[in-house]
């Protein structure tokens, strides 16, 4: 047999067609053996127009590093001079209209480190097979529009592998000689090949129940290793919310009798919504107060909705093809956004998400992989599973739901799962319903699918006194971007309101009296003025509210309107919105006045808004802890035309380390009060406790920066007293990132403290790897080398590749990008070695030098330099190539 590599090639939306056969039914045996695995799969076939003439009757099927042993039709074994063999195919010349087609094939999943198709994720066996993983279990017809009832055998050894898993409901076990095991399942719904799950281990689970809408009982189960199963509950009960919310507000209960999650410690993403039977990284299902901190707490929440969510939006209603991912990505990232929010703090969440997309999807929307969230292309598709189509495809989910109204939105969804149920659909199928039921029209909308790059929305106002009148001047651009030149206007809806003295005013506009203090305005046009009438005072206007749409804004705001803003505005996101902004042009002057060589000194209204929010009792404290936070440094790079590395590190340490002196006092107190507010009940992850120790450990953080001696004891006493990790590690971070404690040794000696007592359990050693690896002071580059040597470092492991080499590329610019361009060596050494091991990883880490235009031409030309590296290796993986060509482009 040949093997060769898969040729890198473009896939265009425009060249879909419709599949010309169809499976009706998978049947799989799957026979894991030490040396090799063997797959039968026997699929009952049809041509899908039968009736139409002319045509080939050859039939393709995708198939990767496979080893063919037989292939028969209609119990027929084929003659080789019937079929051929390619790298990612078999081709037979000439199949009937109706047929059974039976493969067996050999694989060897132990060595498949790409962590795609079947592999060994420590002992056991699991699979990933979004989007293209499948047809390296076995030749199929492996795209999302081919649906088939699965009905799955697993057959092992059984003191190895006692447990065997896949999609559906146990339907037979069986003892067999040689003391190995089988178990067949049924999964009665058709599915897509990328839904498809198997696991063989030895796993211990830990079980409940859950009683549906109409009274069916779900039996629910997390599989785990045996020593984790401490680590589920809070699983469980987010599993158990994700059911009641679905069922609340979108009507929706669950299908199968069984409902099953197994956590795997080597896996590529978060999780996967595998029909009845999810697979999970470890990361997003252990949650125990000691090992896991509350952001972690909350990812577990959110990862578990999320991928339950799919049962509906995305396995019921599949996608039709891969260019419409975002139909099932988008709308249920917006639905487990709106979970989350109504599990804590709408505002938080809000804050949190538009933090995410507005640091790391403009930035991509603004590069040389940005691409519509509806693509036209794509070479690979593992590639595209971007923060566009998840975060921004949300964001216009979102806009829909704003433009409709919850009630028509929910009349939308419902028509929509109920037309769609069992298809494959594309996005234009879920606006249609959206627009069917409210009779509101989408074409211009739809540009947001199709359309890439940020909008720009730039708003000028004027206020009459004499008239009474506050016209706005509103002007949106979008920039070019790889696919497209020119821009059509975008539809955005605009949320806002005018802030008067005595709060929001009432909003009378030209021709059309209403009075509301809020609306949504619909800008459509290039340029549109907007008219308020009877305006009997200056107004602060106050924009896209709760961010009502994924774009940029200009509007000149003197610092005196946003401190306004920021203790008045009527919209919780929108006072954050100000503060962030009264800081983000506080730290550009000083990153000004850096690169211009002339004294950092900070505006005394940033200092006397914090002073503010440390001291008011009033203010929500998880809002206040969100306040507190500056501009990250990704951000303030993300809004800078060019990068400048050190003037945006020096800016942001000198506005940290004088907030920390100035407002000492403030800091000590809030600090303490907290603290002892904590002390005084049990750790639990609530918004309530979770703000409270947010707000503790930033002030902390801002303490221990500042240069407080005292704070430096605070953070050695809370790391050593902390009955939970958030503290713990937030107490080691403030001793890690300090130079007082660097030199005095404290920092080495907690680090080794905690990996004594943390070595072993793994996802907190990732932790201590990535607050590591996030270490601001100089020297980062020899920190990160010497933990690849460690030994817990396993670069086989995404978590542990996420945790010291993204966190070093991502996560600590001023260490990352040196003027020696070391660290862009490093960088794509590491690329170079996981692009044999595993492409999908490796094509992540390739990102921060997708930027490289955007900084100064000496560090410019360094990160450009490596990524023709990249691109002359041999052997690079479609993966990477697709991505080094378009930051090459
Ligand atoms: N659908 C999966 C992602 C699969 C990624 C494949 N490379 C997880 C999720 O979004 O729910
Ligand atoms: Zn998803």
């Amino acid at each position: 047999m040949l093997f060769r590599d898969a040729q890198a090639k473009t896939i265009h939306l425009k060249d879909y067609h419709a599949p010309d056969y169809l499976i009706d039914k998978t049947v799989l045996r799957i026979q894991l053996k030490d040396d090799e695995t063997l797959v039968t799969a026997a699929l009952s076939m049809r041509r899908a127009q039968p009736d139409r003439k002319g045509g080939s009757n050859e039939l393709t099927l995708d198939g990767q590093e496979l080893e063919l042993r037989k292939v028969s039709i209609d119990n027929t074994e084929l003659d080789p001079a019937n079929y051929g063999v390619t790298a990612d195919s078999l081709i037979i010349s000439s199949v009937p209209d109706v047929f059974e087609l039976e493969t067996v094939v050999a694989t060897k999943p132990q060595n498949n480190t790409s962590l795609e198709g079947l592999y060994k994720s420590s002992k056991m066996y699991c699979t990933q097979c979004e989007a293209e993983g499948f047809r390296k279990i076995t030749y199929y017809l492996d795209r999302p529009d081919v649906m088939a009832e699965f009905i799955t055998t697993i057959e092992a050894d059984k003191k190895r592998y006692p447990i065997l898993l896949s999609n559906g409901n146990p339907v037979a076990q069986g003892e067999l000689e040689n003391g190995r095991h089988w178990a067949t399942w049924h999964d009665p719904f058709k599915k897509p090949a990328y839904l498809f799950a198997m696991v063989a281990g030895d796993l211990a689970c830990i079980e409940d129940s859950f009683t549906t809408m109409s009274g069916r009982d779900i039996d629910l189960r997390i599989y785990v290793e045996d020593k984790d199963v401490d680590k589920c509950d809070h699983a469980m009960a987010s599993l158990k919310s994700a059911m009641t919310w679905d069922e609340e507000v979108y009507g929706r209960e669950y299908d199968l009798e069984l409902f099953m999650v197994v956590a795997v410690d080597d896996f590529n993403m978060g999780a996967m919504e595998n029909k009845g039977l999810n697979i999970f990284n470890t990361s997003c299902v252990f949650a125990k107060p000691e090992t896991t901190t509350d952001a972690g707490f909350q990812r577990v929440e959110a990862v578990v909705a999320h991928e339950y969510f799919h049962n509906w939006s995305g396995n019921r209603v599949t996608c039709r093809d891969w260019f419409q991912l975002s139909l099932k990505e988008g709308f249920t990232v917006f639905r487990d956004a709106e979970f989350s929010a109504d599990m804590g703090s709408p505002t938080v969440k809000r804050v949190e998400d538009v933090n995410l997309l507005r640091t790391m999807q403009f930035a991509e929307d603004g590069g040389p992989t940005a691409h519509p969230v509806q693509p036209a292309s794509f070479m690979e598709i593992s590639n595209f599973y971007t923060l566009t189509i998840y975060e921004k495809g949300s964001e216009i989910v979102r806009m829909i739901h704003a433009l409709l109204g919850a009630e028509q939105f929910r009349a939308g969804s419902d028509l929509y799962f109920e037309r769609h149920d069992g298809q494959a659909v594309t996005i234009e199928d879920f606006v249609a319903a959206m627009s069917e039921v409210s009779g509101r029209e989408f074409g211009q909308f739809q540009n947001w699918y199709r359309q890439a790059g940020t909008p720009r929305l730039a708003i000028t106002g004027d206020y009459n006194a004499a008239d009474k009148i506050y016209r706005l001047d509103i002007k949106q651009t979008c920039p070019a971007t790889p696919e497209c030149e020119k821009k059509a206007p975008f539809l955005i809806p605009l949320r806002m309101g005018l802030l008067g003295s005595e709060g929001d005013l009432p909003l009378f506009l030209e021709g059309k009296a209403n009075g509301e203090t809020e609306l949504v305005l619909e800008i459509t046009e290039g340029e549109q003025t907007i008219i308020f009438e009877q305006v009997y005072e200056q107004p602060v206007p106050s924009f896209l509210r709760g961010f009502s749409a994924p774009v940029k804004l200009d509007f000149a705001y003197s610092r005196d309107d946003l401190v306004q803003l920021m203790s008045r505005d009527s919209d919780g996101f929108n006072r954050w919105e100000a503060c962030n902004q009264l800081a983000l042009g506080v730290l550009q002057e000083l990153v000004s006045a850096y690169l211009a060589g002339t004294e950092l000194s900070l505006d005394k209204r940033l200092i006397e808004a914090y002073r503010g929010l440390l001291t008011d009792p009033t203010t929500d404290k998880a809002m206040v802890a969100l306040m507190l936070n500056l501009p990250t440094e990704a951000y303030l790079s993300e809004v800078a035309e060019v990068i400048e590395v050190e003037a945006i590190h020096q800016a942001r340490q000198f506005a940290r380390r004088t907030l920390g002196q100035v407002l000492e006092d403030e800091f000590m107190a809030v600090y303490q009060a907290n603290d002892a507010q904590l002390k005084d009940q049990p750790y639990v992850a609530s918004g309530e406790q979770i703000a409270m120790r947010s707000l503790k450990n930033t002030a902390l953080a801002y303490l221990t920066q500042g240069g407080s001696a005292m704070a430096l004891e605070f953070a050695s006493e809370q790391f050593q007293c902390a009955d939970n990790m958030t503290d713990s590690s937030a107490a080691l971070a403030a001793l890690v990132n300090s130079l007082a404690a660097n030199e005095g040794g404290m920092a080495e000696a907690a680090l080794q403290d905690f990996y004594q007592r943390w070595q072993d359990e793994p996802l907190v050693v990732n932790l201590w790897f990535q607050l590591q690896a996030w270490c601001l002071l100089p020297g980062g580059l020899d920190r990160v080398l010497a933990l690849l040597e460690h030994e817990a470092f396993d670069i086989s492991n995404p978590n542990k590749v996420r945790a010291v080499i993204a966190a070093f590329g991502m996560g600590n610019a001023i260490n990352f990008h040196t003027a020696d361009g070391a660290g862009y060596t490093f960088l794509t050494d590491q690329i170079i070695t996981l692009n044999k091991l595993n492409p999908q990883i490796a094509s992540r880490l390739v990102t921060p030098l997708t930027k490289w235009r955007k900084y100064p031409p000496q560090r410019a030309e360094l990160m450009k330099a490596q990524l023709e590296r990249l691109l002359g290796e041999p052997a690079l993986s479609k993966d990477v190539y697709e991505i080094v060509n378009k930051s090459l482009a």
